[in-house]
């Protein structure tokens, strides 16, 4: 079997993911790869170490570069707050490495710009975490999309509501809560979730076009725990708007952490001119699906439950009825990256497909600024 050496960069709550993906992967999926959990690295060396033990890593580094140089390993995963994506990318491609990205890309457009053109300079394989794609039920309502089942496309409507920021005693920036801090971020609830949302809505719904968007900052100054001080919030707490797709339907995306009683809502509804379909995190492996072309008095909706081994992923799993969980779409994403490389079809999103979610969060930060309608950059 060919190994398929990782180096992860970062230990946080996506290296727990990731970690334990390349731990299951081999074990539920046949792949001529196995992945090897080759070097984890972190700038704090007792906390890594432990990592490493608990997880089964072969060894450490506390410098990326270093991790980036070292021969014996394949591929990098950038597992780290996201100002680092671009450089520890960028420094990964031109060393020939495959680069598995923690989600959203970049900080912004331009910068996802530069490391699309990278990996693409370098050729080398390139993903990116948006990992709800890989939720059985989400890839079955991709499933029955392509199929023509929904027919033409009207409506699209997602939400991601959260309620863990509304304290005004939470600090912002470090370990953990850097997602509060714009310089390590990038931006709020857009980048954070609702790219989530974005991503999933391209991959079953097409190209978003315009976009208007609102947001707001609720708790405009917090303490920041690097330095002590109190200082400015510069992220967006919350984030509305709405959205022309490119196949004439229109969509409503909104995000919150100030949701009080939902910790991570992630719903989305699709209705189309025969069907619709719904889908919520909180009960993920259930598909909810209306058709129209049922016999009238049958006619309702009904709840899918994805368990069954035609569905996406599950013959890889238990035996029929027996559902899975959230963790369960990074060992799909592993899966599909690693076959990717086997048949020479890359698994998205790319680097390149994921620049398109993040020109869609510009075009929404934009349009909050200017109170207007902005249309979305285009991948080109
Ligand atoms: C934020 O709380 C967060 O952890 C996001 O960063 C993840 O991407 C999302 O899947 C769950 O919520």
């Amino acid at each position: 079997m060919k190994q398929l050496r990782i180096g992860l960069i970062g230990y946080g709550f996506m290296g727990r993911t990731h970690s334990n993906a390349y731990r299951k992967v081999n074990n539920f999926f046949d792949l001529d790869h196995q992945c090897v959990l080759q070097a984890v690295c972190a700038r704090d060396e007792a906390k890594v170490k432990a990592f490493a033990l608990k997880w089964g890593y072969k060894s450490v580094e506390t410098d990326w570069r270093k991790m980036i140089a070292r021969p014996d390993i394949d591929a990098i995963d950038i597992c780290t707050p996201n100002n680092s994506h671009a450089e520890i990318a960028i420094a990964a491609a031109k060393a020939g490495k495959m680069i598995l990205c923690e989600k959203p890309l970049s900080m912004d457009g331009p910068e996802g710009r530069k490391m699309v053109a990278a990996v693409e300079k370098a050729k080398v394989p390139n993903i990116v975490w948006y990992n709800y794609r890989r939720v059985p039920a989400v890839s079955l309502a991709k499933q029955l999309i392509d199929e023509g089942k929904l027919g033409r496309v009207f409506h699209y409507r997602a939400k991601f509501l959260q309620d863990w920021t509304i304290s005004p005693e939470l600090p912002q920036g470090g370990a953990g809560l850097w997602r509060l801090d714009a310089k390590a971020a990038g931006s709020g609830v857009t980048g954070d979730l609702l790219a989530h949302c974005i991503d999933t809505a391209i991959w079953l719904n097409g190209s978003i076009e315009r976009v208007n968007g609102m947001t707001e900052t609720f708790i405009k100054e917090r303490t920041h725990t690097l330095t002590g001080k109190v200082q400015k919030v510069a992220i967006d707490d919350a984030c509305a708007f709405l959205a022309r797709f490119k196949n004439g339907s229109l969509a409503t995306f909104e995000s919150t952490r100030y949701a009080r009683g939902h910790k991570a809502l992630y719903t989305f509804e699709i209705n189309g001119e025969h069907a619709s379909i719904a889908w919520d995190l909180h009960d993920l492996h259930r598909l909810q699906y209306f058709d129209h072309r049922d016999e009238s008095k049958l006619r309702g909706w009904r709840s899918i439950h994805v368990s069954d081994s035609d569905h996406p992923y599950m013959k890889n799993w238990w035996v029929p009825g027996l559902q899975i969980g959230y963790e369960h779409s990074f060992i799909h994403q592993v899966a599909d990256f690693v076959k990717g490389l086997e048949t020479g079809k890359p698994a998205g999103p790319t680097f390149r497909d994921a620049l398109e979610t993040q020109n869609v969060c510009d075009a929404v930060l934009k349009s909050a600024k200017t109170q207007k309608w902005e249309n979305v950059a285009k991948v080109k």
